[in-house]
C-alpha cells in the first residue's frame, strides 16, 4: 500500500481488516483514524501528543532517557477478575472458573456501551505480533484503541506496526482487539473474550492487564485455547536459562500466580560464590511461555511478548539489580512515586529513604510520614526486554529453549515446602491443579487470602478447567523427553510472620538441586507429596540466617496440614464435575493413602 504515515489513511488492504475498522469506526465515532506503522517518528509523536494531554510525563532525559510516568484512574488499578469472561457458544465450555456470558447477548451489550464512546477522540489501529513476526508460531492481532498510553505500551510490550500488517497479509487469521476507555465506568468494564471468533473486547478501563490485549487477554486466554485445539501450551510462566561451570546452559520454565515472583526469577543475580564458580543467568521470558513439542521429543519454549510488565514495588538495586538496570530507559512507570527533586521515580523498596519533595500515585502531594504509601502496590514498570542485561540471546529465536523443568509454585505462609519433586508427568500435572497461593495487588479485591489457582493460570485459562487438565496429560502423552515437574514456595513465614527463606537470588540454590535432579542425579527423600532434597544437598554456603535446622524445617512436610489440603481439593475437585481426569483424582487418592501410612 501506499502512504504509510496519515491519519484516516489505511496502510492495508485486508479487505477482511477494513470491513472490521469500519464497523467501529460507525459504533465508536472517532474524530479520525490512525494507523500505527511503529515508525519511531510515528511513535514520538505521540508521546509529545500524551504529554500535552497530561496522560504521559516526560521523567529525567539525564537520568531516565526516553521515560515517561503515567497514573491510572484510581479506579482502575489492577486486572478485574470478576468484570473477566470467556464467552463461548456453549457456557459449560468456559467451565467453572471464568464469568461466561452468551456471546450474541454479550457482543449487544458492548455495541451499546461502545455507541459513540470516541465522539471527540482518535483511534488508533495497532497492528501486533505475539512471537516473531514470521515465525509459524506466531499470532498476529489488532488492537483498536482509543488510549494513546495503550499504543505507547504496545510499542514496548509486542512486535508492532507495519511489518505484522505484511506478515497477516491478506488473511483473515488475526485477533480481532477492540479497547475504548469509554468513560472509565467500573460498572460498566467488560474484558471480554470471544474464542471462537478470535475476538477480545475490554471497555471502561485503561490498566495494562486490561488493555494490554496481546499479553494476559491473546497470549494467555485466547492462546491457551488455541493450543489446545493445536496441541500446544500457552502458560502463565516465566523462562530461565542458567548456565553452570560446566558451560552447560538449561532451561526451566516456572508457573506462579502473579506477584508471586515470576519476574524476580526470570533475572536473577546468582549468590556471589556461584559467580564466581562461572554461573550464569539467561532470561528469555518473565510471565508468558508458550511450550511445544520439538522434532527432537524435547518440549521447547518461546516467550510470546517483547518487554516486561513487571511489579514496581519491591525492586531495588538488592532484590533485582537486573529488573532496575531495564526500567533506566524506554520505560513507562505506571502508578509509582513522582520525586520532585529530580523529576525521577521512587515506590517503596526502592530505597530506605523516601523522597521528601514527590507525589504519590494520584498526583497528590506525599511524603513517607503521612504512613500512606506513595506508590500503588499494583504500581508497574513497561520497559523494553532489549534492556536487560542478563536478556538471553534465544530471546528472539523462532525455536525457543528446550525445557528441563517445570516449576510450580505460589504464595504460601505454611504447608508449602521449599522445593519438591513430582513422580512423573502425570503427578506432575496433580501438582500444578492443586496450586494455591495467597491473592495479591495485582488483581482487584482482597490481599492475602489462599486460593487454588491451578498452574497459576486460573484467571488466564480460556476454557474449561478440567479440559485444560486433561490436556496437560495429553500433553505428557506426546512428549517424548519430558521435562521434570517441581513445585517451590519461597514464601515460608515464620511465627513472626518473616519469610524463612532469603528467596531472590538465592533461589538459585534450588535451582541447583533441580536441575541436578534433571540431568545427573541426586538421591531425594521419597515423602507423601513427592520427592524432597536431603538437607545437605541445598547449598547454604554463606547464608548467615539460613542453617540446618532452618533448612529440615523448610523441607518438612506436615501430614496434618496436608491431610487438610487434600480435603480442600476434594472439594475444589468436585466443581469440575465430569470434566475432571479421573487420572487426577487416582493421583488424589494415592496421595491421601500414602499421607495415612
Ligand atoms: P506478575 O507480573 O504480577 O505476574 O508478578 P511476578 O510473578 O512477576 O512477581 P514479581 O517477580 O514481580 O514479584 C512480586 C513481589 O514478590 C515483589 O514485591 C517481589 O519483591 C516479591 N518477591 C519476588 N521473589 C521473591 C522471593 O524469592 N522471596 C520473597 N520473599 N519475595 C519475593
Ligand atoms: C499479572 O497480573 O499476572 C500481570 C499483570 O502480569 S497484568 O498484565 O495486569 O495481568
Ligand atoms: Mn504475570
Amino acid at each position: 500500500m501506499t502512504a504509510i504515515f496519515g491519519k484516516d489513511n489505511p496502510i492495508t488492504s485486508n479487505a477482511h481488516m477494513l470491513k472490521w475498522v469500519d464497523r467501529i469506526v460507525k459504533i465508536a465515532k472517532p474524530t479520525s483514524v490512525v494507523w500505527i506503522t511503529g515508525e519511531q517518528d510515528q511513535l514520538d509523536a505521540l508521546r509529545k501528543e500524551a504529554c500535552e494531554l497530561g496522560i504521559l510525563e516526560k521523567l529525567n532525559e539525564e537520568k531516565l532517557p526516553g521515560c515517561y510516568l503515567h497514573r491510572s484512574n484510581p479506579n482502575d488499578v489492577a486486572r478485574v477478575e470478576d468484570r473477566t469472561f470467556i464467552c463461548t457458544r456453549k457456557e459449560e465450555n468456559a467451565g467453572p472458573t471464568n464469568n461466561w456470558m452468551d456471546p450474541n447477548e454479550m457482543y449487544a451489550k458492548l455495541d451499546g456501551i461502545l455507541e459513540g464512546a470516541m465522539e471527540g477522540r482518535e483511534m488508533y489501529i495497532v497492528p501486533f505480533s505475539m512471537g516473531v513476526v514470521g515465525s509459524p508460531f506466531a499470532k498476529y492481532g489488532v488492537e483498536i484503541t482509543d488510549s494513546i498510553y495503550v499504543v505507547l505500551s504496545m510499542a514496548i510490550m509486542t512486535r508492532m506496526g507495519k511489518s505484522v500488517l505484511d506478515a497477516i497479509g491478506d488473511s483473515k487469521e488475526f485477533t480481532r482487539g477492540v479497547h475504548s476507555k469509554v468513560k472509565l465506568d467500573p460498572e460498566n468494564r467488560y474484558i471480554a473474550h470471544f474464542p471462537e471468533d478470535n475476538t477480545i473486547i475490554s471497555l471502561n478501563s485503561g490498566y495494562g492487564g486490561n488493555v494490554l490485549l496481546g499479553k494476559k487477554c491473546l497470549a494467555l486466554r485466547l492462546a491457551s485455547f488455541y493450543g489446545r485445539r493445536e496441541g500446544w501450551l500457552a502458560e502463565h510462566m516465566l523462562i530461565l536459562g542458567i548456565e553452570n561451570p560446566k558451560g552447560e546452559v538449561r532451561y526451566v520454565a516456572a508457573a506462579f500466580p502473579s506477584a508471586c515472583g515470576k519476574t524476580n526469577l526470570a533475572m536473577l543475580i546468582p549468590p556471589t560464590h556461584y559467580v564466581k564458580s562461572g554461573w550464569k543467568i539467561y532470561c528469555v521470558g518473565d510471565d508468558i511461555a508458550w511450550l511445544r513439542v520439538g522434532d527432537d521429543g524435547r518440549l521447547w519454549a518461546v516467550n510470546p511478548e517483547y518487554g516486561f510488565f513487571g511489579v514496581a514495588p519491591g525492586t531495588n538495586a538488592k532484590t533485582n539489580p537486573n529488573a532496575l538496570e531495564t526500567t533506566k530507559k524506554n520505560t513507562i512507570f505506571t502508578n509509582v512515586v513522582k520525586n520532585l527533586d529530580d523529576n525521577t521515580v521512587w515506590w517503596e523498596g526502592l530505597t530506605a529513604t523516601p523522597p521528601t519533595h514527590a507525589l504519590n500515585w494520584k498526583g497528590e502531594p506525599w511524603t513517607a510520614e503521612s504512613g500512606e504509601k506513595g506508590a500503588h502496590p499494583n504500581s508497574r514498570f513497561t520497559a523494553p526486554a532489549e534492556n536487560c542485561p542478563c536478556i538471553s540471546s534465544e530471546f528472539n529465536s523462532t525455536k525457543g529453549v528446550p525445557i528441563s523443568a517445570i516449576i510450580f509454585g505460589g504464595r504460601r505462609a505454611k504447608t508449602a515446602p521449599l522445593v519438591y519433586q513430582a513422580r512423573d508427568w502425570n503427578h506432575g500435572v496433580f501438582v500444578g491443579s492443586i496450586m494455591a497461593s495467597e491473592t495479591t495487588a495485582a488483581k482487584e479485591g482482597a490481599v492475602g487470602v489462599v486460593r487454588r489457582d491451578p498452574m497459576a493460570m486460573l484467571p488466564f485459562c480460556g476454557y474449561h478447567m478440567g479440559d485444560y487438565w486433561a490436556h496437560w496429560l495429553d500433553m505428557g502423552k506426546k512428549i517424548e523427553h519430558k521435562p521434570k515437574i517441581f513445585n517451590v514456595n519461597w514464601f515460608r513465614t515464620n511465627d513472626e510472620g518473616k519469610f524463612i527463606w532469603p528467596g531472590f537470588g538465592d533461589n538459585l540454590r534450588v535451582l541447583e538441586w533441580i536441575l541436578t535432579r534433571c540431568h545427573d542425579g541426586v538421591e531425594a527423600v521419597d515423602t507423601p507429596i513427592g520427592m524432597m532434597p536431603h538437607v545437605g544437598d541445598i547449598d547454604i554456603d554463606h547464608l548467615d540466617d539460613v542453617n540446618d535446622a532452618i533448612m529440615k524445617d523448610l523441607l518438612t512436610v506436615d501430614k496434618e496440614l496436608w491431610k487438610v489440603e487434600m480435603e480442600n481439593i476434594k472439594t475444589f475437585y468436585e466443581e469440575f464435575g465430569d470434566r475432571l481426569p479421573q487420572k487426577l483424582m487416582d493421583e488424589l487418592t494415592a496421595t491421601e493413602e500414602r499421607l495415612n501410612k
